[in-house]
């Protein structure tokens, strides 16, 4: 995702970092031996890369956690060094490199507060939350607007649950959810950008069964890059709905503008349900290159996940559903 305020030169992302850099950069590192065992005893300068892993995790023990079936893949699960070395988070840098930088945020402790429209506003601390979720694995694909894609085991809970437990009244029409922004995170420094992140539900996409609060990642806690310690999926809409670093989940009957909407509202929108047949403004969403493989595979009407979601948007034809 590119910042609008420079539109027509820019490429789409997905030109702009082509896999074969990505990938050679890794086999380069990988040629010189810099492992992660060698890195740690490489000086100082590379010190700080670790420094929050060791943060302790309660809940650690959790996983990994029975698999739901339901959810079954058209594609073999990506990598789990690609799923976590090539990220989104712009909290972090507008790049995709940047796993190392995000180990410096401290998960613990953590939490999450819940507000708004609710019967009683309340904060809770994260591990509390987690174990009063049922736990379970999904295979799930995931589309970003960029036109990459991945197919990953996400560890969580359905948002339903969580929707539940937060007890919203009856006229609570959207949640709305907030990521972290602190002092530390070097995305918070370009001025340019809406922060907080910040993104939105109709109450019917939130207790869609789809819809799936993540607390791990290939059987483990999810990581920092990932969205550690609580982050969204919404599989069939674009990857930028999926907010990660989650602190606050508030329920209003104003529809909340996201991060990406605000910066750029002509380019990403409040639904942003996949569509290969309406393109980006600045490119095709037809194909999508997967992660991992490069191969380039055919986009599908709500990533493939009509079945679980269409009927969500009947009555809505007149809304830009698709960006
Ligand atoms: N807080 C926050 N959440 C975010 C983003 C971000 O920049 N900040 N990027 C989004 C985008 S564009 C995508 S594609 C996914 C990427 O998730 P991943 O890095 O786990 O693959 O996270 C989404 N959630
Ligand atoms: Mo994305």
């Amino acid at each position: 995702m590119l910042i609008k305020r420079n539109p027509g030169w820019r490429i789409p992302e997905s030109r702009a970092t082509p896999e074969s850099v990505y990938v050679n950069r890794r086999s380069l590192l990988q040629a010189m031996g810099l492992g992660a065992g060698l890195l740690a005893g490489a000086g100082a300068a590379l010190e700080l890369r670790p420094a929050r892993a060791a943060d302790p995790d309660p809940t650690a023990g959790l996983y990994p956690a029975k698999r739901n079936d339901r959810y079954t893949l058209d594609r073999p699960l990506t990598p789990e060094q690609d799923v976590t070395t090539y990220n989104n988070f712009y909290e972090y840098g507008s790049d995709k490199d940047i796993w190392e930088a995000a180990q410096e945020l401290k998960i613990r402790p953590w939490t999450v507060k819940f507000e708004g429209m609710v019967e009683q506003e309340r904060e809770v601390d994260i591990d509390t939350l987690i174990r009063a979720m049922p736990l379970e694995e999904r295979l799930y694909r995931h589309r970003c607007v960029e036109a990459w894609s991945m197919a990953v085991p996400w560890t969580g809970f359905p948002l339903k649950a969580l929707v539940d437990y937060a007890k919203p009244l009856a006229s609570a029409k959207y949640v709305r959810m907030q990521t972290f922004q602190n002092d530390e995170a070097p995305g918070f420094s370009q001025v340019f950008y809406p922060w907080p992140y910040v993104e939105g539900l109709t109450m019917a996409e939130a207790t869609n069964d789809l819809a799936f609060m993540v607390t791990g990642l290939y059987g483990k806690p999810v990581p920092r890059q990932n969205g550690a310690p609580l982050r969204l999926v919404t599989p069939w809409k674009y990857g930028f709905k999926s907010i990660k670093s989650i602190i606050r989940i508030g329920f209003t009957d104003e529809r909340p503008v996201s991060f990406w909407e605000q910066l750029q509202s002509s380019e990403y929108g409040f639904w942003a349900n996949v569509n290969p047949e309406v393109p980006h403004p600045r490119w095709s969403q037809a194909m999508e290159r997967v992660l991992g493989t490069g191969e380039r595979v055919p986009t599908q009407l709500f990533n493939g996940y009509g079945e679980y979601v269409a009927g969500l948007y009947k009555g809505l034809e007149g809304e830009r559903l698709y960006t």
